[in-house]
């Protein structure tokens, strides 16, 4: 089984404290960077965008986990900046051009990963498997934290598992985005959800930042 990893999403973050958390971020070891990318159209929201990345890289030592909720993302990745060791999502409901997209992402190094919306079936990414370095299951829908997880999104981690498994693709990552919470998180680890996207509803939530990350290394390390 893939080892558990940790994916803050910065948008939840404070940007009035983003040095001091980023630093607690790395000296916990934390895996990834989640970053948010909307542009209004695929989704009904803005969010984070180039500059944001570009600052990220340069000052923080945590590769990047950019998640581009954007139309045409074939086109939109070339302006950011990531590459080998970063992670790069593009969602399969996004653009016509799939396969395009993926190798957009792969050509400059960075791992490729297929987002499917939490009302797209998983078997979806069975074409572009080879192209692959994980899923992003959504198990909210796409544009807004602090949402609710989507019924059956247990049961499609499950599903998404096999799937990779049966396929020849153990090392397959599946990353989940939406809602995970301190009691969600084990249930979706056991599922077989490997990188698990960090929000308001737990590690960016209230306690301390320090304390939350730790708890929730415990729970995923337990599951
Ligand atoms: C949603 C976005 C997510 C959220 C994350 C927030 O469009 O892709 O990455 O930022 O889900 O976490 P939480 O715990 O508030 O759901
Ligand atoms: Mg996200």
């Amino acid at each position: 089984m893939l080892q558990p990893a940790i994916s803050p999403s910065l948008m939840c973050a404070d940007i009035f404290r983003l040095r001091e958390i980023i630093d607690v971020f790395e000296a916990n070891g934390i895996e990834y960077l989640h970053i948010d990318v909307m542009d209004g159209q695929f989704v009904p929201n803005f969010c984070l965008g180039t500059d944001y990345c570009r600052r990220m890289k340069a000052g923080a030592s945590i590769p990047l986990d950019i998640h581009l909720m954007v139309t045409e993302p074939e086109e939109k990745l070339k302006a950011f900046p990531f590459g080998p060791g970063d992670f790069v999502s593009v969602h399969y409901e996004s653009t016509a051009d799939v396969t395009g997209a993926l190798n957009a992402v792969r050509e400059r190094g960075a791992a490729a990963f297929l987002a499917i919306n939490p009302d797209t079936p998983e078997t979806v990414v069975l074409p572009y498997l080879p192209l692959l370095g994980g899923v992003l299951l959504m198990t909210v829908y796409p544009g807004f934290a602090g949402q609710k997880m989507v019924e059956g999104s247990l049961e499609k981690i499950t599903r998404t598992r096999r799937l990779l498994d049966e396929a020849g693709r153990p090392d397959c990552r599946i990353e989940v985005d939406g809602n995970v919470n301190y009691e969600k998180a084990p249930l979706m680890r056991r599922a077989g959800a490997d990188i698990f996207v960090v929000g308001t509803s737990s590690v960016l939530g209230p306690g301390d930042l320090n304390g939350n990350i730790r708890r929730m290394r415990r729970l995923l390390a337990e599951a």
